[in-house]
């Protein structure tokens, strides 16, 4: 069997989950289903990352341990995971016992490589971002220095510190991204990391003495690991790497794919790399590295006081809307405004109109005119093959699409088999057959086709939308397990003896009698 491992960042638990954080695991878990229809053993891990000065400054604020904040904080991540069906394999948090001593014993892996030096840092460090800024980077103000990414203000920190021999690795990385153009994706913040590896890299510092929340050193426990070194091993870590159980290590690793948003690309795209280099491990296959979900072109987060309550949004319009509509309308990759209007018109015009509507136009009919069976007759018209080709054309283009995190588009496919197998009813017009005893094989025939049609449909957006694509399984009779590809295959759909009509699965919102959940 194929493996596929796949990853979402570890979050840090200096506050709560919200759509941000959301959006990456919902992604993740939509390639994890969608790499599992496909027949792939698949290992999708998520987490939360627990040490580092920012998230002990978050504790010192609500007077509690460390300790207490984080095992708080980390269960918020994991009942929001739970509550909202993501399919991880496992759940990482770098305050477990193994991952710690994974932590220790990969630094002393770089350090018997001769890859780690005592030395002096001096120079501005963002407590937020838990990141070192050369001074050529620094945003400046006033007199005073910021953190060109979240602009908020630096500290001036001076230390001995332990350094890794991160600019050693500069033509390595150079030649990695030469030879494997699609190391990192999109292309444009490949081009970004190629362009830092081209202005040369300067080695990092990588303990810190000033506070103790972090991993000890082993030989040196004055200085913790530096967040972001511990951070990047919980991909390793996860597996059992340099434990007494690796199997997984062994099953898994390289990870295909590492999921993470565009901020925190050097580390996961040149830091990590060399770490890995280093320590003579083979490197992940691929790096994705997606924009932001923003509020009036503005990033979503705590800090900015704007991040939106995932659970809100669930409750109100479903998990599986929520996730149609991320993908839908957020070209993944780019930034992308988070807009409630936007969401109630896919919610209506895709979902209530499109889908719903043709999965209960098609089987009222079956009750009215078949007492709700559906069989395959042999009465076929050209206007058949035309559905059937534009199934099986936009199926290819699906796959296609879906394979290379194109949601977006695949998405767009599977809505031209809808939309078309609307068109469909319109062009064949069952009522009129049903006028006429003769064409009741052609009815049959007709119903037969689009029950097909949207039991396609169902498979396709399974990964996106499990939910629906059950219900809409379970009102023909099939179960969970016909969701394969393998069976998105025109007309394998056995007889039925009685469809199940029941509810509309969606139902148009009237906006005019609707509370929405932002107000802003
Ligand atoms: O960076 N839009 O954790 P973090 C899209 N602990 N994605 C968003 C988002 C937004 N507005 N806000 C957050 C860390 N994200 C480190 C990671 S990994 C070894 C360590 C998502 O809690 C996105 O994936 O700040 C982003 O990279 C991640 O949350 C940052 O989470």
């Amino acid at each position: 069997m194929k493996k596929f491992y796949v990853t979402t960042p570890i979050y840090y638990v200096n506050s709560e989950p919200h759509i941000g954080s959301a959006y990456t695991t919902i992604v993740a878990d939509i390639i994890a289903r969608y790499k599992r229809m496909n027949n792939f053993d698949v290992f999708f891990l998520t987490g939360t990352d627990e040490h580092g000065q920012k998230i002990m400054q978050s504790a010192k604020e609500k007077n509690i341990s460390p300790q207490e904040w984080v095992d708080k904080l980390s269960n918020k991540f994991k009942n929001l995971w739970k509550d909202m069906e993501i399919t991880n394999d496992d759940f990482i948090r770098t305050t477990d016992k193994k991952h710690e001593e994974t932590v220790k014993n990969f630094v002393e892996k770089l350090k018997n490589k001769g890859d780690i030096y005592k030395g002096k840092y001096e120079g501005w460090y963002c407590i937020p971002c838990e990141t070192f800024w050369n001074e050529d980077d620094i945003e400046k103000k006033d007199g005073k220095n910021y953190c060109p990414d979240c602009h908020r203000e630096l500290k001036w920190v001076e230390e001995e510190n332990y350094f890794f021999k991160l600019s050693k690795y500069n033509d390595a990385l150079l030649k990695l991204y030469e030879e494997n153009p699609n190391f990192v994706q999109p292309d444009f913040r490949r081009n970004e990391m190629y362009q830092i590896l081209k202005s040369g890299l300067r080695d990092l510092s990588i303990t810190r003495t000033t506070f103790d929340w972090g991993i000890p050193l082993r030989d040196d426990p004055e200085h913790v690991i530096y967040v972001w070194v511990d951070a990047l091993i919980n991909y390793i870590s996860a597996l059992g790497y340099s434990t007494d159980n690796d199997d997984k290590f062994k099953e898994y690793w390289p990870a295909d794919l590492h999921l993470i948003g565009k901020e925190i690309n050097r580390f996961h795209s040149i830091i990590w790399p060399a770490m890995l280099i280093s320590a003579e491990l083979p490197l992940p296959k691929q790096i994705f590295a997606h924009g932001w979900l923003t509020v009036n072109g503005e990033k979503i987060s705590k800090s900015a006081g704007n991040a939106i309550e995932p659970r809100l949004l669930m409750d109100k319009y479903s998990k599986d809307a929520i996730r149609y509509y991320l993908l839908r309308d957020i070209q993944f990759g780019r930034d992308g405004d988070f807009s409630e209007d936007n969401l109630i018109t896919r919610y209506n015009a895709d979902l209530a109109n499109d889908l719903s509507n043709l999965v209960h136009r098609t089987l009222s009919m079956a009750n009215k005119y078949f007492e709700g069976k559906i069989l395959k007759t042999n009465s076929y018209e050209d206007i058949d093959k035309r559905l059937h080709s534009i199934i099986d054309e936009n199926c290819k283009k699906y796959y296609d699409l879906m394979d290379n995190y194109n949601f977006t588009q695949a998405l767009e496919s599977v809505w031209e088999i809808i939309r078309f197998s609307n068109k469909y009813i319109d062009l064949t017009e069952p009522w009129k057959l049903a006028k006429d005893p003769e064409k009741k094989e052609r009815l049959s025939l007709v119903l037969y086709n689009l029950v097909d049609s949207f039991r396609i449909v169902s498979i396709l957006i399974s990964p996106i939308m499990p939910e629906t694509a059950e219900k809409i399984l379970f009102k023909i009779g099939l179960k969970n397990d016909h969701l394969n590809s393998k069976n998105t295959k025109i007309g394998i759909l056995p007889d039925i003896e009685k469809v199940s009509i029941g509810e509309p699965i969606y139902q148009r919102i009237d906006i005019e009698k609707w509370n929405k959940v932002i107000i802003m």
